[in-house]
């Protein structure tokens, strides 16, 4: 397993914000959390990559959102933010060493951080970054190739990937008031503790979940369910730029 990360942007505090007020982030912390997030990823297994550093493009090390890595094709996004669409090119050039690739074209946008991947059934969120039209690109390209794409409302967060993801090979980690849970009937769904909205985003790597320090209730929440090991790590500073811990890496597996 491959986990392609970027490192943490000089212009990091010109970052995208969407519902988070402009508070500094302080460079020097922001780059000791992503070296434990990267430490996190290899003792997950994951033997990590970086992409080329990429100063002019303060979002950059938030790689997740520029594509869709599945086990027999990549999927290179076309991000909602204009600001963000050069980050595509760096993927690119990276993923077409694993997979063959299939490409997005506008007007249609998407970002990679709202689409989750449940096995052969692909949700995907309708956000401020993601159009009707990016989720009908993507079920084009996916369809044919055996999965079933559905779009599903969200609201009050920036992506999908922030209200909902993977804790489990059955379980799902959630907060019910960014996304309706019936989406996802056929799964175990654990609602995040209501003081910690943004515990929704936590990286699943088989026997390893990668989640930030910031929210222990939901870890108690999770490690009662002995789902995986836990992997707590700092990512308050990047937490300012509206990043969780599934948006700095793309994971790759070997098929
Ligand atoms: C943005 O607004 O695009 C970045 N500041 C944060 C992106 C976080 N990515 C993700 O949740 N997948």
């Amino acid at each position: 397993m491959i986990a392609y990360t970027r490192p943490v942007p000089a212009s990091i505090n010109e970052c995208e914000l969407t519902h988070l007020a402009r508070r500094p982030i302080d460079l020097g912390r922001a780059r000791a959390e992503h070296a434990r997030y990267e430490e996190a990823l290899a003792i997950a297994g994951a033997e990590v990559q970086r992409l080329p550093a990429a100063d002019s493009l303060p979002d950059s090390v938030f790689v997740e959102d520029t594509a869709i890595v599945l086990d027999d094709v990549a999927v290179i996004a076309r991000p909602g933010a204009a600001s963000r669409r050069p980050e595509v090119d760096a993927v690119r050039e990276a993923l077409a060493r694993h997979r063959p690739l299939a490409e997005l074209r506008g007007p249609a946008t998407l970002d990679g951080g709202d689409v989750l991947v449940l096995d052969r059934r692909i949700v995907v969120g309708l956000t401020a970054r993601t159009t009707q039209a990016g989720v009908d690109a993507l079920r084009s390209v996916l369809a044919p190739r055996g999965y079933r794409v559905d779009a599903l409302e969200v609201r009050g967060c920036l992506h999908l990937k922030s209200a909902v993801t993977r804790a489990g090979a059955g379980a799902l980690v959630l907060n019910p008031n960014w996304v309706d849970g019936a989406a996802f009937s056929d799964w175990d769904c654990i609602a995040v503790d209501p003081a910690e909205p943004h515990a929704g985003n936590v990286l699943w790597l088989g026997d390893w979940l990668i989640m930030p320090d910031a929210h222990p209730r939901t870890a108690d929440r999770l490690a009662a369910r002995n789902l995986a090991t836990l992997l707590p790590v700092p990512a308050s500073e990047l937490a300012l730029a509206e990043g969780g811990v599934t948006c700095g890496s793309l994971i790759v597996r070997e098929t």
